[in-house]
């Protein structure tokens, strides 16, 4: 943590209540001097913060940017998000993530105001402007590369409950997308580094369309994204979205390292949004058509294509059909 982070820290924990130079300079000890200049960078970077001589620093207001000063007051995490990579803008946080994975500690995470080349899976696109909320977790799970899916399936849960906590009802499509009445308001893309048969790394990227005008995308985008300031009617703080994100994936992970991959499912099937729908699933060169009956063990989607025949697909693509 940078010095002008460990400043915003106190100045946030105190928030409404003057903080003096005098104080924060011997606490972090650094000059009053530096304490100003730091204070000076906040200001720019659109934090509301009165000065007085006699009385000190006093924090008003915060601009709900993802710095890790912001993210860390009051995060209650024990290993997600003890470390925080922040980025005005990068390339993709999951890019940066597979770069740094090997030389960090498990939990660390990257985060970013935007991205410039946001990436969805199988090479897609993901749209990554100012205002959502661009994540990257890196975990060291001791477990067999086949099971990476289930990770992904915990983020799922994750990102849906952390939302429903807002008072939103949201749904999770087979297998990564987070919906609201229908509509992706989240998208996940695991990634792994591993050896044969025992995961280097994994890195979980999460796109979140927080404040951000659905609207603004490309035309075959926006009828099927909405976003999370569209259906509450307001902006939320990001900053406390992911603090609560953060603390319900820390939680289910845990679990999942207690053997609880059972319940995390359940809990993916309570809130499903395929099972019992008509699908068409394209996984490799194939497409099938018929209704999503439920997921296995592993979180394979079982679909029934007709007189009792059932397919199982462990990776691909699924859209939600009509019932004929
Ligand atoms: C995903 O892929 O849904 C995974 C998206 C993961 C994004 C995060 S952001 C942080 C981290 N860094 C990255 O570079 N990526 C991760 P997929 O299932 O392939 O869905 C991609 C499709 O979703 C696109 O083809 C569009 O149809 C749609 N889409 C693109 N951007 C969107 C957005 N912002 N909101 C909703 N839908 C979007």
């Amino acid at each position: 943590m940078t010095i002008k982070d460990k400043i915003l820290e106190k100045l946030i924990k105190n928030k409404g209540k003057p903080v003096s130079g005098e104080q924060l300079a011997s606490e972090l000890s650094v000059s009053r001097t530096a304490i100003w200049k730091h204070i000076k960078v906040l200001k720019d970077e659109g934090y509301m913060i009165d000065s007085s001589t006699n009385i000190g620093y006093l924090l008003n207001e915060t601009p709900d940017t993802l710095t890790p000063g912001e993210i860390k007051a009051g995060l209650k995490t024990k290993v997600i998000g003890k470390d925080i990579k922040y980025f005005k803008e990068t390339e993709s946080t999951n890019i940066i993530a597979r770069e740094i994975a090997a030389s960090v500690v498990e939990g660390t995470i990257i985060i970013a105001e935007s991205q410039t080349a946001g990436r969805g899976r199988l090479g897609r696109k993901w749209i990554s402007p100012v205002g959502g909320i661009w994540l990257s977790i890196i975990l060291k799970p001791r477990i067999e590369p086949v099971y990476a899916p289930r990770i992904t399936l915990l983020a799922g849960v994750s990102v849906a409950k952390t939302i429903q906590g807002f008072g939103i009802p949201a749904k999770i499509k087979w297998p990564n997308d987070v919906l609201i009445n229908g509509k992706k308001v989240c998208g996940i893309l695991t990634e792994i580094g591993a050896e044969v048969d025992i995961i280097d790394y994994l890195v979980v990227g999460i796109g979140i369309d927080a404040n951000v005008d659905t609207g603004t995308f490309p035309e075959e985008f926006r009828d099927n994204s909405t976003s999370l300031e569209k259906e509450m009617g307001h902006k939320i703080s990001r900053v406390e979205f992911v603090q609560k994100l953060l603390e319900e994936f820390e939680w289910l992970y845990t679990e999942f390292q207690k053997d609880g991959f059972p319940q995390i499912l359940e809990e993916w099937r309570n809130m499903s949004a395929t099972i019992g729908q008509w699908v068409k699933i394209t996984a490799q060169a194939r497409t099938i058509y018929g209704e999503a009956i439920g997921v296995d063990n592993e979180g394979a989607l079982i679909v029934e294509t007709g007189e009792g025949h059932l397919e199982k697909i462990v990776a691909g693509n699924c859209e939600h059909l009509r019932r004929p």
